[in-house]
C-alpha cells in the first residue's frame, strides 16, 4: 500500500513513521509512506502557502494553488489514489473506516493547517474528508499519523500474528477483559483465582463476562448496537448483580 502525506510540516510526521511497528513495515516494504512538502509546490520568493480570508476575519486560509499542484502530481502518477482531507468537518474516523482504507492500494492524506483550506480544494480535488474526534488540534498532521497507525497494522504481515486482529475490541464491539501477568501477588494485590485454575472453559466465560461488564459500565453506547445474545445477557446480568450485592455489603 502507498500512503502519501501532504503537509507543510514534514518533520512533524517523519519521526513516528520510522519508529516501532510502522517503521518496520516500511523497511520490509509492506507500506510505502511518502512525505510530500506542500511548500515545494508553492511559487514566488516566499513560497507562500496561506493567505487572508476573503470577507475578512481572523486567521489564515491555505491557498488553493500549491495544494492543487501537489494533489495533481499524486493523481497524475496514480489516478486510483484516494485523496483524503483531514479536517474537523470530516466523517468521524473509527475502526470501520480504518478497515475500509486498509483495502485501498493508495491513499493520499492532506494535512490542513491554519483555519482551513480554500473551499474549492475540498469541492473539486478531494475524494473524502476525515476527522479523528471532536477536539481542536492545530492541524491535520497528528490525525494523519493516527490514520497511518490504525491502517498500517491491518495490512497483511504487519503484525506478528493474525489472531490479535480478530479477537480485538471494537471489532467484537466490546472493551477488553482485564489482563494479568507475573507476579501472582503484586503489592498485596492477587491475580483473580480463576486465571490460575487451569479451567479454560471457566476462564473463557469469566473473560467474556468481564468484557461485557466493563463495556456496560464505561461504554454503554457500544452495547446498544452490539445486540447481545441471550447467553451474554445472562453473563452480564450475573456480573451486575454480583457487583451490586458486594456494594450493598453482602
Ligand atoms: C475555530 C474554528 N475551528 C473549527 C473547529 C477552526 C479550526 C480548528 C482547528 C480549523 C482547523 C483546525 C486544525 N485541525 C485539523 O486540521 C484537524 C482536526 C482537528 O482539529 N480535530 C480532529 N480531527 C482533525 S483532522 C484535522
Amino acid at each position: 500500500m502507498i500512503i502519501d502525506i501532504l503537509t507543510i510540516f514534514p518533520s512533524m510526521v517523519a519521526g513516528p513513521i520510522t519508529e516501532s511497528i510502522i517503521g518496520k513495515a516500511v523497511t520490509r516494504e509492506l507500506i510505502d509512506i511518502r512525505i510530500i512538502n506542500i511548500r515545494d509546490y508553492a511559487v514566488g520568493p516566499h513560497r507562500t502557502t496561506d493567505d487572508r480570508p476573503f470577507g475578512g476575519g481572523s486567521g489564515m486560509v491555505m491557498k488553493p494553488e500549491p495544494l492543487m499542484a501537489a494533489i495533481g502530481d499524486v493523481r497524475k502518477n496514480d489516478p486510483a489514489a484516494r485523496v483524503i482531507l483531514l479536517s474537523p468537518q470530516g466523517r468521524l474516523f473509527d475502526q470501520g473506516i480504518a478497515l475500509e482504507l486498509s483495502r485501498l492500494s493508495h491513499i493520499c492524506l492532506v494535512c490542513g493547517r491554519y483555519e482551513g483550506v480554500d473551499e474549492r480544494i475540498r469541492d473539486h480535488y478531494v475524494d473524502d474528508e476525515i476527522s479523528i474526534g471532536d477536539y481542536v488540534l492545530t492541524g491535520g498532521e497528528l490525525p494523519a499519523l493516527v490514520i497511518v497507525d490504525a491502517v498500517a497494522r491491518l495490512l497483511p504481515g504487519v503484525l506478528g500474528s493474525n489472531e490479535s486482529l480478530t479477537e480485538e475490541s471494537f471489532i467484537t464491539g466490546l472493551l477488553e477483559y482485564p489482563h494479568y501477568t507475573r507476579p501472582e501477588i503484586f503489592e498485596n494485590h492477587r491475580v483473580p483465582d480463576i486465571l490460575l485454575s487451569g479451567n479454560h472453559g471457566a476462564i473463557r466465560r469469566w473473560r467474556r463476562q468481564q468484557a461485557l461488564l466493563r463495556t456496560w459500565e464505561r461504554r454503554p453506547d457500544l452495547l446498544k448496537k452490539n445486540d447481545l445474545s441471550l447467553e451474554d445477557e445472562e453473563l452480564l446480568a450475573e456480573a451486575v448483580s454480583t457487583k451490586e450485592m458486594r456494594k450493598a455489603g453482602n
